[in-house]
């Protein structure tokens, strides 16, 4: 397959203004009529080209006049001789057969569409490229009995019967906007109806569509679209701009939600919720999600982008917005320990590994592949970044600036900090080489005291990357701060360093006493920090630290230290530290419950494997388990106490403290069961019986499976029968079970594979199996490289039905580097067979091929 390149980007030679759809809408054979106004883009002399793919061409007319199709490379030639025309196609697709979900397709009965990046091509022919906006005028027939609702972008304009006991919605959306924001529903749906006045007074009619037997669950969902449009225009200023907004939940779908213009497709599983099936985790979800499609309105589709290189443009931006809202809306400080969690566990590893690439790639073969955790988190990172270099007040008017510049365009990730250097006056020039430089950087950090005051010595290095051997010195903001060793105090107030240089050192002044090093306060850089540490240091920061999320960290890296310590040197963990700082924790009066919950946590093995070189994911999961047991057996009052106190936590209330308790309650009853496996039996058995929640009754159950007795079974058992009909719940049944790390939990993932309430062609399922499995390296790295095979077994069938959503399980197996020699080449010799397949999709072509590189 081709290689994308960026710098090959040229502008359309045709533009598409106006575009009329009909669709005469069947599962099995719908007729799509597009009817295209182009007008020539510039001086030259090329023909119009139209993307379209499985498309049944059934005619073709330009300016009313029938034409015969020509075809080039696959796409639709179409000779133009004025500078515009109008170019009509008559198209057949059959969209109960998408099993890829792009395009057109059908999910349990409901006719839907997902056209980012590139499926509008496989609905009509059409310059299916971000750089192409075009007004839309919708019409949608249907037999009314089987798709009573019928839903496009935009405005309602005219609905009413038609023949043959069918009807028709006609739609129109004023915003021109590219074809991969185009959206339509058809279904039994009902809806949940709201409204919201916006800051200019006008009346916004708001729907979530779901099927009737879900209703009940789109509370939280509502209230948080309401929330979302309240926080838009009081953080960012900006007001939703038409008279509807609707969201349809569907439960066939490749990504978590899309945010097309004024009618959101979601999954089911980040729409419905409430308590009973819903864990307080899945339920922040929701409302993030829900968020981020709605701020995607300004961010994405007002403004924008160019091409798919400028992906980050709305992602890494949409991200930072939604990290704001939640921030917002809940506990600031667990929700940066939470936010920094996920970029160390999906795009660390991506930064260091086959498929590292800058938050603006330069070349791809698919675009499918790069909606990754480089463009998402760490593009958000870097939005953060120039907040925190700006300052709040200059990175509202460099937004402002941005948005009120750009409205209407299709833009490029420069031009987002060209808004911020024209509105701040800041030059963000060296800045820019976070677009454009991958891998992780590392900073050196040592803290040099004497009589004459103190200095911090500050280095960093930008390890090489695919593509990318040498680098540049990029800018690095950290928040850095002194703690006095032995007041234990602020004895430098926090300031913000930017490392900018290679090597570079900080006069920090005189401070009365020795000093420990709080840096990277709040991660305000997307970094590796090694920092010399003085004896007794890093315990002392992870006690006492001022900042909440430099306290996690300390305690996080002490944690670190004392395992790989002991992974690498073969013999016994030192766990005195460890268990002091547990203890620590778990007896604090003043620390809240959610903090306690994410600080007493152990790092996880795939963050100790990234750590090592060849490491042995055997001896990793070993020494982490004697932590655990270590934790359990000597702190073991003190964790029944802050589980049994964690109890009182009110089972209906979502308070951010009620659910703070909660997530304690979880994490003390598995240290519990790791230091004592029949009291934690006793104890998961008793929480999963009395559970009147999701959150307690799946912590229950993950508890339970772990310990593997008769128990367990009786539990699954139980949770399977309870929950038979809401698939959301069966994927945890999958999940929970597919994640026991346990190296022979293949088993268990194998006959789960056989169960009738499994299907490859459903995303959210395969991810429950194959995504938790190859999630959990004490099972999925087997010493015989059985859980490789499987997995690539799984990839290549997955393949066959849906490429973009089979190639999210490749980057596991391209971690082999990390890994000690015999895996390593069972995870090479995986790849190689999943290469050898015959008619692999690009997705998957592409990203096991770079993964054996
Ligand atoms: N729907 C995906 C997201 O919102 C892609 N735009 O991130
Ligand atoms: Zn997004």
């Amino acid at each position: 397959p081709p290689v994308i390149r960026r710098e090959d980007y040229r502008a359309p030679d045709w533009l598409v203004p106006e575009v009329e759809l009909a669709f005469d809408l069947d599962p099995a054979r719908t007729i799509v009529r597009a009817r295209l106004s182009v007008t020539r883009n510039g001086e030259h002399d090329r023909p119009l080209r139209l993307d379209g793919e499985e498309l049944e061409l059934l005619a073709l007319r330009v300016d009313g006049e029938a034409r015969e199709a020509r075809f080039e490379d696959g796409r639709l030639v179409v000779d133009l001789p004025g500078s515009s025309a109008v170019i009509e196609t008559d198209v057949a697709i059959a969209p109960e057969k998408n099993s890829q979900l792009m395009g057109l397709y059908a999910s349990g009965g409901i006719l839907c569409t997902q056209c980012e990046a590139e499926g509008f091509r496989r609905i009509t022919y059409f310059a299916d490229r971000p750089d192409v906006l075009s007004r839309y005028r919708v019409r949608l027939e249907a037999d009314k009995a089987r798709f009573p609702v019928l839903l496009a972008n935009g405005n309602p304009i005219e609905q009413g019967d038609a023949a043959d006991g069918r009807h028709f919605a006609l739609w129109e959306d004023p915003f021109p906007k590219p074809c991969y924001l185009f959206a339509l529903v058809a279904g039994d749906l009902q809806c949940n109806r709201d409204s919201f006045t916006t800051m200019s007074g006008r009346e916004v009619e708001l729907g979530i569509w779901v099927r009737e037997a879900d209703l009940s669950k789109t509370a939280l969902a509502m209230q948080a679209l309401k929330d979302s449009f309240a926080w838009d225009e009081r953080t960012y200023g900006r007001e939703y701009d038409l008279d509807r907004f609707n969201i349809v939940a569907v439960s066939d779908f490749n990504f978590g939600a899309m945010e097309n213009k004024g009618l959101n497709i979601f999954n089911t599983r980040y729409v419905l919720a409430d308590p009973e099936t819903a864990t307080d985790g899945d339920i922040d979800a929701v409302a993030a999600v829900v968020a981020h499609e709605y701020f995607h309105n300004w961010s994405g589709n007002r403004v924008t982008c160019r091409d798919w290189f400028q992906l980050s443009l709305k992602e890494g931006l949409t991200v930072f917005r939604d990290q704001g809202f939640s921030e917002d809306m809940g506990s600031a400080a667990v929700q940066r320990i939470d936010q920094v969690r996920t970029l160390r566990a999906a795009q660390f590893p991506e930064d260091a590994g086959p498929l590292a690439h800058p938050i603006r790639p330069d070349s791809y073969l698919e675009i499918a592949n790069f909606y990754t955790a480089t463009v998402y988190n760490k593009g958000a990172e870097v939005i953060r970044m120039m907040r925190t270099i700006l300052g709040p007040e200059a990175y509202r008017k460099g937004t402002d600036l941005y948005f009120e510049r750009h409205d209407g365009q299709a833009v490029t990730c420069e031009d987002f900090v060209r808004a911020m250097e024209d509105a701040s006056g800041v030059d963000l020039k060296q800045f820019r080489l976070w677009y454009s430089q991958a891998g992780t950087p590392t900073v050196q950090a040592r803290l040099e005291q004497d009589g004459e005051g103190t200095t911090l010595h500050l280095a960093q290095q930008v390890p090489p990357t695919p593509g990318q051997s040498d680098k540049q010195p990029m800018v690095i903001p950290l928040r850095v701060a002194l703690i006095g060793a032995e007041s234990g105090r602020e004895v430098a107030a926090e300031q913000l360093v930017l490392l900018t240089e290679g090597e570079q050192t900080v006069d920090l002044g005189t401070v009365g006493e020795p000093a420990f090093l709080s840096i990277n306060r709040g991660f305000s850089a997307p970094v590796l920090v090694d920092a010399v540490r003085k004896p007794g240091e890093i315990e002392a920061l992870a006690a006492g630290d001022s900042d909440s999320f430099a306290r996690f960290e300390a305690g996080q890296e002490l944690m670190t230290r004392d395992m790989l310590a002991a992974i690498r040197n073969g013999g016994a963990v030192e766990v005195e530290a460890i268990v002091a700082a547990v203890g620590a924790t778990l007896r604090s009066q003043s620390l809240d419950p959610a903090f306690k919950a994410d600080a007493i946590a152990l790092p996880g093995e795939s963050l100790l494997i990234e750590k090592l070189d060849a490491a042995d994911p055997a001896r990793v999961h070993e020494v982490r388990e004697e932590v655990r047991r270590a934790i359990g057996t000597r702190l073991g009052e003190d964790l029944q106490r802050a589980y049994t106190a964690a109890s009182a936590a009110d089972p209906t209330s979502l308070s951010g403290a009620d659910k703070g308790l909660r997530r304690l309650r979880a994490a003390t009853l598995a240290l519990i069961a790791a230091g004592d496996a029949k009291l934690g039996a006793s104890l998961g058995q008793q929480q999963y019986e009395a559970a009147r929640t999701m959150t307690e009754r799946q912590s229950a159950l993950m508890v339970l499976a772990m310990l593997g007795t008769d128990a367990s079974g009786k539990a699954l058992d139980d949770f399977f029968t309870r929950f038979e009909d809401d698939p959301l719940v069966i994927d945890k049944w999958f999940a929970v079970q597919a994640s026991v790390p346990d190296e022979s939990n293949l088993h268990v993932v194998e006959a789960l594979q056989q169960h009738p309430a499994f299907t490859l062609a459903n995303p959210n399922r395969l991810r429950a199996l194959a995504g938790s499995f190859a999630g959990t390296p004490s099972a999925f790295h087997r010493a015989d490289g059985k859980g490789y095979d499987w997995l690539a077994e799984v990839i290549v069938a997955a393949d066959k039905l849906n490429p973009q959503t089979a190639a999210r399980f490749v980057a596991p197996l391209g971690r082999w580097r990390k890994i000690e020699p015999g895996r390593a080449a069972r995870m090479r010799a995986a790849l190689q067979r999943i290469l050898a397949e015959p008619g692999l999709s690009k997705d998957v072509f592409e990203l096991a091929s770079k993964s054996l590189g």
